[in-house]
């Protein structure tokens, strides 16, 4: 039976007091591809309604946990009470592999200040220099980054002032960030201060000269259970070298010497598209948004990047490459599509997960009937030919801009404006852009920002989704309505799901998800399915 999504979309809010039933049907829309080639505006990037229950993350975690995290030789400080740390260690699968068992790798620490009452009274800048005294002597990284915890604004400790001091006294890079949870909206706000501080404090630093001819970094790309490594696997096979990846797998000094390539390719675009934007300013190094989740879109990527360096060569091993991986992902996808075809999926993930994904159900025969983000802004859904109209709210204009200007020494344009135009015209190479999430879906589709816990709790009823992926807060809740849930921020403890590796893993991994007969023994303690379905179809 097919479903109005307009109908349900007024199902979903209907519970909800008036102000708060308005602003959410301005954050839920239904996909439509219009003549003049928009798709409908979304409101994203707002603030969540209280008592909601949002899928949401605060700005520490998307500043410490999301973007510096990774890196696993700088090491990490939180200023701030020790929930905050205790709650955040090890809890994304970001996976790290030093070239020595002797390399520095700090992944696997938790430091805090450990605010006390009284450092909340009095100050805490003083217990804050000697944490970072002390980790230096346990540790003698080459970079401290700390970062600030929701107190720490309140009571006003500079933790600036004592990075700068701390840097002075110790002789290495260390460097603050004022990411305090309530800062911005969700995690995206810290996403953003973060790429302001790597701008700031590391690019630049290493000056390490490379040889080899196609250079590349991979921006927004956080190596979760191991995606980073099949993709540094892909991309030296096609003799394309890696010199940073903005933060999975990565150190201190590839990040530092990451102004040396002479391509930035995006994967994740909410997450650092302003490290990639300044690079360019600074240093003129283009930036083109690739896609590596889908066998499909791994291959499209692949053979964007050797249209930008112009080289026959490249060009060829690329093709050898995707040759060499095609069969196998072939075969596998033709039998789990006999198994899947028409099944249908949820997503409402993150800023970038809920968008790629698509094309990996859509290469295994299954449908999206809804999806979202967690923090996406709207160029995120419509794409960045809307960001000129973007109006900047408060929330927005709490986030510092740093004002970027080419550097006078460092900065060399890779690419004319005239080869830029020409590349442009003759291939489907789009530099600084991103389509988005809506111009790539169906039409009459629901996608719905920052979904509630009501709200999923509807469309599980009146949809039945075969799988629905989300994270670990959702998780139960979804299967004990006799529905499987895939965690995608995590991927549960599978994975890696990217590259054309990966899209094996992920077909196997569904098929296995989608088809097992467990989930319809769960007795749910409501209405049967089918009256649902006639209850929606006949308002
Ligand atoms: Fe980018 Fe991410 Fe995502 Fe993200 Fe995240 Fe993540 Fe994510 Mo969880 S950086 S926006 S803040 S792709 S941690 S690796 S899975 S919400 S969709």
């Amino acid at each position: 039976m097919s479903i109005d999504p307009r109908v349900v979309k007024e199902e979903l809010i209907q519970i909800y007091p008036k102000k708060l039933r308005q602003k959410r049907s301005e954050q839920i829309v239904v996909t439509e591809h219009r003549e003049d080639g928009s798709v409908p505006e979304i409101k994203a990037n707002v603030r969540s309604s209280p008592g909601i229950i949002t899928q949401r993350g605060c700005t520490y975690a998307g500043c410490k946990g999301v973007v510096i995290g990774p890196s696993r030789d700088i090491l990490s400080i939180v200023h701030g009470p020790i929930g905050c740390s205790f709650y955040a260690w090890l809890t994304r699968r970001n996976q790290t592999r030093p070239a020595t068992l002797d390399d520095q790798n700090f992944i696997t620490y938790c430091l805090s200040t450990d605010m006390q009452e009284e450092n909340i009274v009095f100050g805490g800048e003083k217990k804050l220099k000697e944490a970072v005294r002390e980790a230096f002597k346990l540790f003698t990284p080459k970079a401290i980054a700390i970062f600030s915890t929701c107190p720490v604004g309140l009571i006003g400790d500079d933790v600036h002032a004592v990075a700068r001091d701390m840097k002075a006294e110790l002789g290495i890079n260390v460097f603050g960030f004022s990411c305090e949870g309530y800062r911005g909206v969700s995690q995206s706000a810290g996403h953003h201060i973060a790429n302001n501080g790597v701008f700031k404090h590391i690019i630049g630093n290493n000056e390490t000269p490379h040889e080899e001819k196609f250079k590349v970094n991979m921006l927004g790309e956080y190596n979760i259970g191991g995606d980073g490594f099949v993709l540094e696997d892909l991309l030296a096979r096609c003799g394309i070298k890696q010199i940073a990846t903005f933060s999975g797998n990565s150190t201190y000094e590839t990040m530092a010497n990451a102004h040396t390539a002479d391509l930035n390719i995006v994967m994740c675009h909410r997450s650092i598209n302003y490290v990639a934007q300044m690079m360019e300013t600074r240093f003129g190094i283009p930036w083109m948004k690739v896609n590596f989740i889908g066998a499909e879109a791994s291959a499209k990527s692949l053979r964007r990047i050797a249209e930008y360096f112009e080289d026959a060569e490249l060009s060829a091993r690329v093709e050898q490459v995707i040759a060499e991986e095609m069969p196998a992902v072939e075969a596998k996808r033709a039998e789990v599509k006999a198994r899947c075809q028409g099944k249908t999926a949820m997503l409402f993930v993150g800023g970038s997960r809920a968008h790629h994904y698509q094309m990996l159900f859509s290469e295994m025969g299954m449908k999206t009937i809804a999806a979202g983000y967690e923090f996406g802004h709207r160029d995120d859904y419509e794409g960045r030919k809307i960001l000129p109209g973007l109006k900047v709210d408060a929330d927005s204009r709490n986030i510092e801009e740093i004002a970027v200007v080419p550097d006078p020494e460092l900065y060399r344009a890779r690419r004319t404006p005239e080869q830029v135009a020409k590349l442009e015209a003759m291939t489907e190479l789009e530099f600084r852009d991103y389509i988005g999430m809506m111009p790539e879906m169906d039409d009459d589709v629901l996608v719905i920002d920052d979904l509630s816990h009501h709200e999923t709790e509807r469309l599980l009823e009146i949809y039945r989704p075969d799988i629905f992926c989300a994270g670990i807060k959702e998780k139960f809740g979804v299967q004990k309505m006799g529905i499987p849930c895939k965690q995608l921020h995590s991927y549960d403890y599978g994975g890696p799901y990217a590259g054309f590796r990966g899209a094996i893993n992920f077909y196997h991994d569904i098929d296995r998800m989608v088809n097992m007969k467990i989930w319809s023994f769960v007795n749910p303690p409501w209405q049967p399915q089918a009256e649902q379905l006639n209850e929606v179809a006949a308002d």
